[in-house]
């Protein structure tokens, strides 16, 4: 494959910094989006996602001229699909977005180019992507029929990088490159080798589809199994930070810590693309999803029954107990809502105490519309130490660095350890 230019389909969290990167890397680089308002902000060197640095190194390629967006694919050498694969309310994936993806690239496509599956993908999906490319150009021979003589490459290389890192991640994280065959697998190889520093490991592409998955799935299945020694700590009378420091003394023990519940587009999501394709075979994977969607309703529970307490104690009307919620990300130190236990608990607090609840989220500026909406406000700190309960949702630097006084008459729920 010579490579003039790479087009990257999906500019959201992860095409956009992929692309950006190798521009950075004075390649030319078509980014292909269906939100105009993104293809415009990327046109103007601006950015329409947090991520760190994302906004300077987009801003210099757009400048220097190597990296372009539009909203119609074009003729490249290597396409990149990075777009999303939400899942319906069954926990079924939908490959829509795969599918709308391969058929607006399918015209452009030309013998020599490559076709590369980042987005996070069930097992058999980057097949998939393969038979609809096929269907679209007859034309053209394709790995799956014609093997190594084929004139497209296609390959899955899941991202891997963690939002908050994005940029260091993509250069010094290994690469896990599955072709549809050895070739496919080598010509990605040396594609990804222009920016990654670390290695680019080489499988098959059902292997890659599943290694992603995995990941994910033994981070959730860790969270979980940390979510509900917290709940069985709390039964017991047990300080659950105290005895996962304990118990992580051990050379052969490392607990991740409980929370409110998983949150983000990846963690809560990849493990049902497992249970979904092997639910027989995937008990543990199942309940461990349970446990981490289960923990925002048993955090509710406890409020309530905090709520009673503080009326009881302080002689106040259950109607005028104050309850303050401290984060509304979906974790640390970022500013990302996206399906965040600690937003949806807030706004379940909301409905049922209607009036009582403030906000405080040190990463956003302006309240989002939900919460105006809920009558939530967004508060300091300090003013949120008011409140008659306390409830400590995102594990935010910021916040364990503040000093209060709890007082006789007030209560403290830390579901993330902050001020343990
Ligand atoms: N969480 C806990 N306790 C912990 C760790 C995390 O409750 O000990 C919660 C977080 O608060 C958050 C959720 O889990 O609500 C997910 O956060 P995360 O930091 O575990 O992961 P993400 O979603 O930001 O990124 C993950 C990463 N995957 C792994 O670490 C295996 C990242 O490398 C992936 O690229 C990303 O998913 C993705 O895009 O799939």
């Amino acid at each position: 494959m010579t490579l003039g230019t790479i087009a990257v389909i999906g500019l959201g969290y992860i095409g956009l910094p992929t692309a950006a990167v190798f521009a950075s890397r004075k390649i030319k680089v078509i980014g292909v989006d269906v939100n105009l308002h993104a293809v415009e902000a990327i046109n103007r060197g601006e950015v329409h996602i947090v991520e760190p640095d994302l906004d300077m190194l987009v801003h210099a390629a757009v400048t220097e001229g190597y990296l372009r967006a539009t909203s119609v694919a074009e003729p490249a050498d290597a396409f990149l699909i990075a777009v999303p694969t939400p899942f319906n309310e069954r926990h079924e994936p939908d490959l829509s977005f795969i599918k709308s993806a391969s058929n607006s690239i399918a015209p452009v496509l030309k013998p020599g180019d490559l076709v590369v599956l980042e987005s996070t993908s069930p097992v058999g999906a980057t097949e998939q992507m393969a038979a609809w490319l096929a269907e679209a150009r007859p034309d053209l021979t394709f790995p799956q029929d014609a093997g190594e003589a084929s004139d497209i490459r296609i390959a899955h290389c899941p991202e891997r990088v963690l939002p908050g890192h994005v940029l260091r991640e993509l250069v010094h994280n290994d690469r896990v490159i599955g072709g549809i065959t050895a070739r496919c697998s080598e010509v990605a190889a040396s594609l990804y080798k222009i920016f990654v520093e670390a290695e680019c490991v080489i499988t098959d592409a059902r292997t890659a589809e599943m290694c992603k998955l995995t990941e994910n799935s033994f981070r959730d299945v860790n969270i979980a199994f940390a979510n509900e020694l917290s709940i069985i700590c709390d039964k017991l009378g047990v300080n659950v930070w105290e005895l996962i420091r304990l118990a992580n003394r051990h050379p052969r023990v490392d607990i991740l810590k409980p929370g409110p519940g998983v949150g983000g587009h990846c963690v809560a999501v990849d493990p049902w693309f497992i249970v979904n394709q092997a639910p027989k075979q995937s008990p543990l994977i199942r309940t461990a999803r349970e446990v981490n969607d289960g923990k925002p309703a048993w955090v509710i529970d406890k409020v309530k029954r905090l709520v009673d307490e503080v009326s009881e104690i302080a002689g106040k009307k259950r109607g005028s107990v104050q309850i303050a919620c401290l984060g509304l990300a979906f974790k640390a130190d970022i500013d990302d809502l996206r399906e965040s236990p600690a937003l949806a608990i807030t706004l379940e607090l909301a409905r049922l105490f209607p009036g009582q609840i403030v906000a405080v989220e040190p990463n956003i500026d302006l309240p989002p519309n939900i919460l105006r909406e809920a009558e939530v406000p967004l508060i300091e700190f300090a003013d949120a130490m008011k409140a008659d309960v306390l409830l400590l949702l995102v594990d935010h630097k910021i916040f364990s660095k503040q000093v209060f006084d709890l007082g006789q008459e007030k209560r403290l729920l830390d579901t993330r350890g902050v001020f343990a």
